[in-house]
Order: C-alpha cells, then structure tokens, then sequence
C-alpha cells in the first residue's frame, strides 16, 4: 500500500482552516521575538529520525506477546511500513535493520522498493544475544568477551557478514549491542571479559570499510543481572576510544540506571566529539522501551537542548544516527511510531527555540532562577503548529495520527496480510 499526495492533500484539506491561524499566530509572536521562522521549518523538515525494523510488529515481553494484526511479515512489508510513517511525517526516511532477522533476498529489489519510498539504509544491527540455528557454539556464556575464542570468532564474522550485507543495501554504520554480562559474582573475570570485548571490536573495526562509523552500545543490566560489559557511557567511550576515529558511543535513553543525569552524558560525549547513535524511547523503571515522551518530556527536552547545543558548537562531533529503539506492546505500532516521531519533533523544536545568548549571559551573570525560566519558556511553547506547517510544506499529512485513523490503514494492511500475523523476527 503506497500513499500519494493527492490522498494527503484531501486529507489535509479537512484541517487546514484550523492549522492557518495557529500557525500565523505562534510565528508573529516567535518572530517578534527574533527567532527565524524560516529557519527551524527547514531544521525540522532535515530531520530524519530511523526506524527499526524490530518495531514494526508488536513487541512482547517474557510474560507474552499479543499479536498486532496486519503485522509485517517480510523485510518488503516492513520497508512498505516505514514507507507509510516516511509519507505522513516526512520524517522517518529511514530504516535500520537487525541480522539475521532482516536478511534481504533480492537485494536489488529491495533497494529499489526503498528507494520508491525515499528510505534509505541507515546502521546495521548484529545479533550476538541468541543462538542460531545449527551454530557450533553458543553465546550463551557472552559472544565477544567469551572466554572461549572459537565463540569470539563466531561473534566477530557474524558482524563482519552484518557488513557486507549493509555494505550492498548502502549502510554506512553499524551498531554493536552486547548482551554479554554475567549474572552471578565470580562468574566473570572483569578485566579479562572487557580485554576480550576490546579485541574483538578492535578486530571488527578493522574490517569495516573506510567510510563506515561503528557504534557501540551501553547498557548497564539485563538480560544479565550481575554485570554487563559494556555498561556505561565510560565504557563505551573507552571501547571506542580504543578503535579508532570512526567509532563511537551510541546512547539509549532506556539503557541507565534510575535518574541519570542524560543529558549531561550528551554534553560530555559531544564536547569529545564521540556520540555518534542515539536511540530514543521513553521509560519509567528500566529499559521499557515505551512510545518517547510518553513519561518525561521535561527530559526529553533537556536531552534535546544539549543535542542542538552540541550540534551548533561541536564540529568535531558528527550528527548523531538517530533511532526509535521503542517496542510496542499494547498499541498499533505505526500509532506508536507517528506519536514517539511527533514527540522527538516537539522537544527538538522547543530546544531550538531557548535562547541560547541570554541563557549564556544568566549563566555568567550566575542568575540561577532566569536561567531556569528560560529553558523552561522554551519547553512550555506549544510548537506543534510549527511542526504541522513543516509537514504540510513537505506534502506530507497535517495530523498524521488522524490521517492513519481516517484511512483506515490499518484496516487496509490486515485486508492484505491477515488478522493473525507474527512479525518477522519476533
Ligand atoms: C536491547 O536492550 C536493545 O533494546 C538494545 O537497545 C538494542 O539497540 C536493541 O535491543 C536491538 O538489538
Ligand atoms: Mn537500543
Ligand atoms: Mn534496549
């Protein structure tokens, strides 16, 4: 199923009268502010946030899963997918992709069909955290810290064939995850499973063609429960420290203890010139993976307002590969997506608008309470009229939630794929 701009034209027709004078409204009043209009419509229309192919059907947990229907069943649904999300945002022109999960068949038709949809291939994402099929070893005991090398080696050339498969559908990244922990003291030898890590991605670095970035994921717990290797931003940093210019720390909201100071880790990667993935979500207690800016938008937006500080003051840092690394577990999972994109926008936009020269000048003037007042005007402007006209410039859908609703979209996915379907991968 393929929208045109015509179905989305009519659609936008029904909210136009509503959309004008909003718009018309906030950007006089921003305007006279001095704020260039112009200028954070074309911000937000480059921003293009990827979508993982995980995330297309619904999500489960170890208690179980509840089939969405109409759920993509083949790469081919799920590209069509983030086709859907891509032509009612204009914001997702992405995916990234998880192997072996993902492999493509007829890798020419694939890209052809991604093309069709303006979705590019963003990072690939190995798979070291199960067991396939008629492998000779096994991860149970870790992959790339494994005590025992033929299982590193396993680990390894499984992210070097992740490569070669990115490298023909045109990725130019790869995100390393690692479940690779220990669950019980005395399991692990601390130094010995972070040297073993070391050398493997030191090994897989090395192998990635010049112009690819490799970014390297922390998390502190789970699935292990005593210990994880890679498990904080400081020692992904030294990870990719360790490999080389082209590596970097990939930050997900969801992969820190309880009240973390986030937003700080941004600054502090950024000033080194080293977060290269983010991956957004939202959460209450752990890694929950919920839609973003579901539970804390104030974080989100104080995430977002070191991001665009960052972006304007840290050449040496490289725009950061962003993600939606959400799991849907309840709701439709393009609802899910459309609402997690539209809150990645918003905060984004409110980040844009604080006023960074008075915020520096409170700051040396050490005026703590106009300093707070700042940010916080930025985060209690309502944007989304700016976002809207963002869309509606792009020919893409004024209310995109509304626009799937009245389509029926996903009525028309279960007519051509089934009630009952289990996504691919899952
Ligand atoms: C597991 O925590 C995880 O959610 C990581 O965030 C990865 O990015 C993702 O799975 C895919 O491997
Ligand atoms: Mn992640
Ligand atoms: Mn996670």
């Amino acid at each position: 199923m393929k929208l045109n701009a015509e179905i989305l034209n009519e659609q936008n027709r029904r909210f136009i009268k509503t959309h004008e004078p909003e718009y018309h409204f906030l950007a006089d009043k921003l305007e006279k502010r001095g704020v260039d209009i112009k200028q954070i419509i074309e911000k937000v229309q480059e921003l293009q946030v990827a979508i993982p192919s995980w995330a297309l059907g619904a999500g489960g947990t170890r208690f179980g899963r509840f089939s969405y229907q109409g759920e993509p069943a083949s790469l081919e649904d799920k590209i069509s997918d983030v086709g859907l999300i891509h032509a009612l945002t204009n914001t997702a022109g992405a995916i990234s992709l998880h192997i072996p999960w993902d492999v493509p068949g007829d890798v020419k038709a694939i890209k052809e069909l991604a093309a069709s949809l303006g979705i590019e291939f963003d990072a690939v994402n190995s798979n070291t955290f199960q067991d396939q099929p008629n492998m000779k070893k096994s991860y149970r005991f870790g992959s790339l810290c494994n005590t025992d090398s033929a299982v590193r080696e396993l680990a390894i050339q499984h992210n070097l064939e992740v490569i070669d498969i990115g490298k023909k559908l045109g990725s130019k990244s790869l995100t390393v995850w690692l479940a690779d922990g220990s669950n019980f003291p005395g399991q692990h030898n601390f130094q010995e499973a972070l040297q073993n890590t070391q050398d493997s991605l030191q090994h897989i670095y090395k192998s990635m063609p010049d112009d690819w970035k490799l970014f390297v994921e922390y998390k502190p717990y789970e699935p292990n429960f005593y210990s994880t290797v890679i498990q904080d931003w400081g020692t992904s940093l030294m990870l990719a420290e360790a490999c080389g210019d082209r590596a970097y720390t990939l930050i997900d909201l969801g992969h820190h203890l309880p009240n973390t100071n986030i937003e700080q880790i941004v600054a502090t990667l950024m000033m080194k010139g080293k977060l290269g993935g983010f991956h957004f979500n939202d959460s209450k207690y752990g890694d929950d993976d919920l839609t973003v800016g579901s539970v804390k938008p104030y974080s989100l937006f104080l995430i977002w307002n070191e991001l665009v500080y960052g972006m304007e003051n840290n050449s040496n840092n490289p725009i950061p590969a962003w993600m939606i690394d959400a799991s849907h577990n309840i709701k439709d999972p393009l609802e899910d997506l459309l609402q997690s994109l539209e809150a990645i926008q918003i905060a984004y936009v409110q980040a844009l608008l604080v006023d960074q020269n008075g915020l520096r000048e409170a700051q040396r003037q050490q005026d703590v309470t106009l300093s707070q007042e700042i940010l916080q005007d930025a985060f209690r402007t309502d944007v989304r009229p700016l976002i809207r006209e963002a869309r509606l410039l792009s020919n893409a859908a004024l209310e995109p939630l509304l626009t799937y609703r009245a389509l029926n979209l996903r009525g028309q996915l279960i007519k051509e794929r089934g009630s009952y379907t289990v996504a691919s991968g899952l």
